[in-house]
């Protein structure tokens, strides 16, 4: 998809989901930390993504994974902009994932349209403020606590209510500092500040936050609850549990799945929609 198909999906009612595929150029991610370090890797690997059937490149230059440390502004910059700009030259929808502005800023001159908060726009102020003079898209995730300390011990009287509150919450703070409120995606933030029974809960109420009103991102690949609930410890080897994921997040409303295994997916996505009707 490039980025004017982009706009025209944000105002289609009946949207066909979109298959965001991960690239972390980062030494450190929890799957895959350090493969694409090398610009020419990560050139390779967006080529490889776009050929498998990735609508939207997701670059991140800063884990965000459990126990992990902010990466300064500078040096996410470094790692991010060559793999932006080769997926942005492809014409392919890229974001940037990152919480800081200056980050985001320099990304949206290499060819990035959609910034993707993990913070929802708490870490920066400057960050909606960019995104509302750009006309970017944002999409405004939700966290409890900070990666350094999330998984500490995360605590909700009922988080469905929580997360639909605080995604709404944000919506409102965005589009305030001058955010199109039709360029807002919304994502529960599988993982981050949770519990594997709070992901469950979360996935099993899926609807509930698929109809806020934007589209709804889910981000599930590979990450540990898939990891506890199939006994499998290796992330690179939780395929199975991803794509029954996948399947179940479309089916139950997600506009976007975040997936590092993009061929896979890829089928899993057209499987799920022929059976829904939505192909
Ligand atoms: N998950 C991760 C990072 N960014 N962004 C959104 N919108 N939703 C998510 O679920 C999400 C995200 C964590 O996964 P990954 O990027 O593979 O790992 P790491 O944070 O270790 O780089």
């Amino acid at each position: 998809m490039n980025p004017l198909e982009l706009s025209s999906w944000l105002h289609t009612p009946r949207r066909p989901p979109l298959l965001m595929g991960v690239l972390n150029v980062t030494p450190d991610s929890f799957s895959d930390g350090g493969r694409h370090l090398d610009p020419a890797d990560a050139e390779r690997r967006v080529e490889e993504m776009i050929a498998e059937g990735a609508d939207w490149i997701d670059v991140g230059g800063e884990s965000t994974r459990p126990g992990s440390q902010p990466v300064p502004e500078d040096e996410q910059r470094r790692r991010v902009l060559p793999a932006v700009r080769a997926a942005a030259s492809r014409g392919v929808v890229v974001s940037i994932d990152t919480t800081r502005a200056a980050v985001a800023e320099a990304a949206l001159d290499a060819g990035a349209v959609i910034v993707n908060d993990v913070s929802a726009g708490r870490d920066d102020p400057a960050l909606l403020r960019l995104v509302a003079g750009r006309h970017a898209a944002i999409v405004l995730m939700h966290m409890q606590g900070t990666p350094a300390t999330m998984q500490q011990a995360p605590t909700y009287s009922d988080v469905v209510r929580e997360v639909r509150d605080f995604l709404l919450r944000r919506r409102d703070v965005a589009a305030s500092a001058g955010v199109d409120p039709s360029r807002i995606l919304l994502d529960p933030g599988i993982g981050f500040g949770k519990t594997t029974e709070h992901n469950l809960e979360l996935l099993r109420e899926l609807p509930r936050l698929a109809g806020l009103g934007h589209p709804l991102v889910v981000g599930t690949s590979r990450k540990r609850f898939i990891g506890e609930i199939t006994g499998e410890p290796d992330p690179s080897r939780r395929l199975l549990g991803t794509a029954a994921t996948v399947s179940w997040s479309i089916a139950n409303g997600a506009s976007v799945v975040r997936v590092h295994d993009v061929q896979a997916m890829r089928q899993v996505l057209r499987m799920t929609c022929a059976m829904m009707s939505r192909r």
